[in-house]
């Protein structure tokens, strides 16, 4: 056996993020971060956070969740799916933000405008389980994601569940999209590191991904 290979057996190497992983540390700056938290809060206060639920058991995710956009994300007994109306009030999801359009051409290119930004919070003890996103028409389409506030470890591993993982820390302003095989990967939060950014005045973590969930 070559020794090149047989160090690797001795020093396995941690495996690296699948194809089509961007990551973009630091690319929005303080500012824009705070104007950012600012046009999103604005509308989320004005619809209201619900708690998602598992489907079947109705045991509640740890975090809490709002949409921008004409269509949202949800989940609870029924399942997980889109729709264009909140879950709880009824009332239509606010508009996304043109900021968010516009990082969306910045950073995916992609050639049809986002339909939805979900809003996750996390306070810190918070987490979210692996998975795929495999709701959307679009699958084709890449997610883009943006930290803001306290620091997270995310975790990504490939399109198998039980597969090789590897982790990142998250700080606020870092984007990431994923795109190819990364867009199908197992991914999650391991948990949120406490303290690490001022952002939110109280803590926590808010993450925003943006997704096409149609076909044109
Ligand atoms: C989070 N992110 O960062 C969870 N999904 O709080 C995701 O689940 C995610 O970052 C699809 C694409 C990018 C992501
Ligand atoms: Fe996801």
């Amino acid at each position: 056996m070559p020794s090149a290979s047989r160090r690797s057996l001795r020093f396995p190497s941690p495996p690296l993020p699948p194809e089509g992983f961007r990551y973009f540390p630091g690319a929005l700056d303080e500012g824009e971060q705070r104007r950012l938290l600012g046009e999103v809060l604005a509308r989320v206060e004005q619809a209201g956070w619900f708690q998602p639920t598992m489907p079947r058991s109705g045991r509640p995710l740890s975090v809490r969740m709002c949409n921008l956009g004409p269509l949202g994300w949800v989940s609870d007994r029924d399942g997980y799916r889109y729709q264009p109306h909140h879950p709880v009030t009824g009332a239509a999801w606010p508009d996304m933000p043109p900021a968010l359009v516009r990082l969306w051409e910045r950073f995916t290119g992609w050639p049809d405008p986002p339909q939805c930004c979900l809003v996750n919070f996390y306070r810190p003890g918070a987490r979210m389980g692996l998975h795929r996103d495999e709701d959307e028409e679009a699958r084709d389409a890449p997610i883009l994601s943006i930290s803001l506030g306290d620091a997270a470890v995310f975790v990504i591993g490939g399109r198998e569940r039980r597969g090789p993982t590897c982790r990142l820390r998250l700080s606020s302003g870092d984007v990431l999209v994923l795109a190819g095989e990364a867009r199908h990967a197992y991914h999650g939060i391991d948990r949120i590191v406490a303290g690490t950014s001022d952002l939110l005045p109280e803590g926590g973590r808010i993450n925003l991904t943006l997704r096409r969930v149609t076909h044109r």
